[in-house]
This record gives structure tokens, C-alpha cells and sequence, in this order.
């Protein structure tokens, strides 16, 4: 069969493929995600100085348990004290952390704002106390698992646009100056990770270490919800370290105003109605060549109304990628 050269086909409507791209449910579990490369989450004891990259010294994370799911799980948090391995050190470790678990009316941040612990420290702790220690430097659980559980998913509070129960973990560092790094698990079992089919996890104000590698390049996934025409973007300690910028499956990258030391900057970034219903890509890239050393920055986000937005572990709708609408690759190209 002979082919015009001249003949060109449309092989990719990538959009349509992309509509169709599902990602695990299994990748909501970890927090940080997995695709967020990101090695820990950071609160200071509240002795600290905010120039070392968390502002309030608190962080709250939200789990959801979807309706479906009726076993009991767990909560493990992956090295909760501060010393030995992973922690940022000042002068000598004398930081003290207080993880605690709630369920139960109040936790819910779509009915209470408050929860949401963007209110400078008040009013953050909504809901039933299901569980809660004290870490401090605590060899039994440097670099290792403590289990919280286990909690039946009903004791959560009940959220109808997700479908699942909403239970709230907040670290808070009650006293020291050290960094205390750490991640969370979301667990079908006390002593492995075994993921909730369907759970997933999301914050409002995202505190996090970045790799100390400047060919690294971090990811948080904020959720556009319908109704969006433009999001204000705040971060805080970012140190001038590189680029942030913004992609969408419409949206090659734009660059996001930027922080430098002990500092909040913010901007806003219009959305396109192509880009609701589905994630962004927050990217974090590092200056090259120099390395910034330990950077903990905070990031949150919110509509032209003021409401803000989720980040979660696991983004809905998948990671979002960009794509030219149609590619047009040439057949029997000329040799
Ligand atoms: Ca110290
Ligand atoms: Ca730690
Ligand atoms: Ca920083």
C-alpha cells in the first residue's frame, strides 16, 4: 500500500486519555504520598524560631475513611520522637511532641472552619480526644512505627460529599526547638502497613521537608472544586530556593510568587474551568548547583472567596500531567 508522505495522522487525543488515566486507591495512605516525593512532614517545638521553616508550630492532617470501609484501622506515625535519626537538630534535642487523634462531631472542615487549624493555633482541636502521647526523645521509636488504634471508622465524623468518615491527627509541639520530622500511615494493621482501600488524606496547611538533593523536585496536589475562577497562594520560608511553579492538564507551568527567609508571600493564580474537578501540581524545584540545606516551607491555598483548599495525599483525579490537545505525529516520515 503506498503512503502520501504528505498524509499526517492524528494518533493521541491525549485530554480523552488522560480523562481515562485512574490511579490506585492504595496511593492515599501514606502521608506524605507517594507521588509527592516529599521525605517528611515538620513541626518545631514551640520554642523554636519560625526562620527555621514552620510558622505556627502545629500541623493537623485529616483522614477519610470511605463508607464502604467497615473494619477497624490504625493510625501509625512514623518516627514521632525527636533525636537520633531523621529529627532537625537545635543545639541539643530537647523537643516534646503531642500527637492526638480525633473522631466525631466537630472534626468535619467543611461543617467546622475552625478545625481546619488555620486560625494561628486557636480553636483547631474539634471533635472527640480518641487518643493521644507525648514523644520526646524516644529511642523505642526513632526511625520506627508508633500505632494509634484501633478506631472503628464510625467514630469519625461523617462528611456526605466525600461518602467517609473524617478523623483529624494534630502534632503540636509543646516544647523544645527542634524540628521533629515524620510521617504518617493510614492502617488495616497495628504493626504493617496495610493500606484502607479508598482512604485518603488531606491538609490545609502543608509543612514539609524538602530532599536535601537540588535534582529533587516535591509535589502537593491541591483539589480544584467546581466554582473556582481564582486561587490566592501563600508560602512561607521558602529561602529563595529555586522555583514553584504550577501545572495542570491545561497548564504547562506557570511560576508562583516565591518566599525567602522567615517570610509569607502570596499570589493569585486563575483557574480555568477546564481545570476544575480535578488536581493541580504544586512543584517545588530547588536552585541549582547551591544547595539549600534543610528546607522546611508552609504552604496553603485559597478560593476568590476566601475558603481554602484541600491538599491531599492521594490527588483526585490522578496525578494531573500536561498534555497538547492533539499531537500530530508525521507517518512513513522522509528518510
Ligand atoms: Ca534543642
Ligand atoms: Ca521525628
Ligand atoms: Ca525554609
Amino acid at each position: 500500500m503506498k503512503v502520501n508522505k504528505t498524509i499526517y495522522l492524528i494518533v493521541i487525543f491525549t485530554v480523552l486519555l488522560s480523562g481515562l488515566q485512574t490511579r490506585s486507591s492504595l496511593l492515599g495512605q501514606p502521608v506524605p504520598g507517594k507521588d509527592e516525593n516529599i521525605p517528611f512532614l515538620v513541626t518545631f517545638g514551640k520554642a523554636g524560631e519560625t526562620s527555621w521553616g514552620d510558622d505556627d508550630f502545629y500541623g493537623v492532617f485529616f483522614f477519610t475513611i470511605p463508607v464502604d470501609f467497615k473494619q477497624q484501622f490504625y493510625i501509625r506515625v512514623f518516627d514521632p520522637d525527636t533525636g537520633g535519626e531523621n529529627d532537625e537538630i537545635q543545639g541539643e534535642f530537647n523537643t516534646r511532641s503531642l500527637f492526638s487523634v480525633y473522631g466525631g462531631k466537630g472534626v468535619d472542615p467543611d461543617k467546622n472552619e475552625d478545625s481546619r487549624g488555620l486560625m494561628n493555633g486557636v480553636k483547631y482541636k474539634g471533635g472527640n480526644l480518641l487518643a493521644s502521647r507525648v514523644f520526646g526523645g524516644e529511642a523505642r521509636y526513632d526511625n520506627k512505627y508508633y500505632t494509634f488504634g484501633p478506631f472503628n471508622p464510625t467514630e469519625g465524623d461523617f462528611n456526605t460529599k466525600w461518602n467517609a468518615y473524617i478523623f483529624k491527627i494534630v502534632c503540636e509541639g509543646i516544647s523544645g526547638d527542634d524540628g521533629n520530622l515524620y510521617r504518617y500511615f493510614l492502617s488495616r494493621n497495628p504493626d504493617n502497613n496495610i493500606p484502607v482501600e479508598g482512604g485518603n488524606a488531606f491538609t490545609y496547611e502543608y509543612t514539609f521537608r524538602m530532599w536535601n538533593d537540588f535534582k529533587s523536585v516535591a509535589h502537593i496536589y491541591p483539589y480544584i472544586d467546581t466554582g473556582i475562577v481564582w486561587v490566592k497562594q501563600r508560602n512561607f520560608d521558602w529561602d529563595s530556593d529555586g522555583h514553584i511553579l504550577v501545572v495542570s492538564r491545561y497548564r504547562q507551568g506557570i511560576e508562583a510568587s516565591i518566599s525567602a527567609e522567615d517570610n509569607w508571600i502570596e499570589g493569585s493564580i486563575p483557574i480555568e474551568p477546564a481545570e476544575m474537578g480535578a488536581s493541580l501540581d504544586f512543584q517545588f524545584h530547588k536552585k541549582q548547583g547551591e544547595l539549600v540545606k534543610n528546607n522546611n516551607v508552609v504552604v496553603t491555598l485559597e478560593n476568590q472567596r476566601g475558603d481554602a483548599l484541600k491538599f491531599f495525599s492521594s490527588p483526585i483525579g490522578g496525578v494531573p500531567v500536561y498534555q497538547a490537545k492533539i499531537r500530530v505525529t508525521p507517518v512513513n516520515p522522509k528518510k
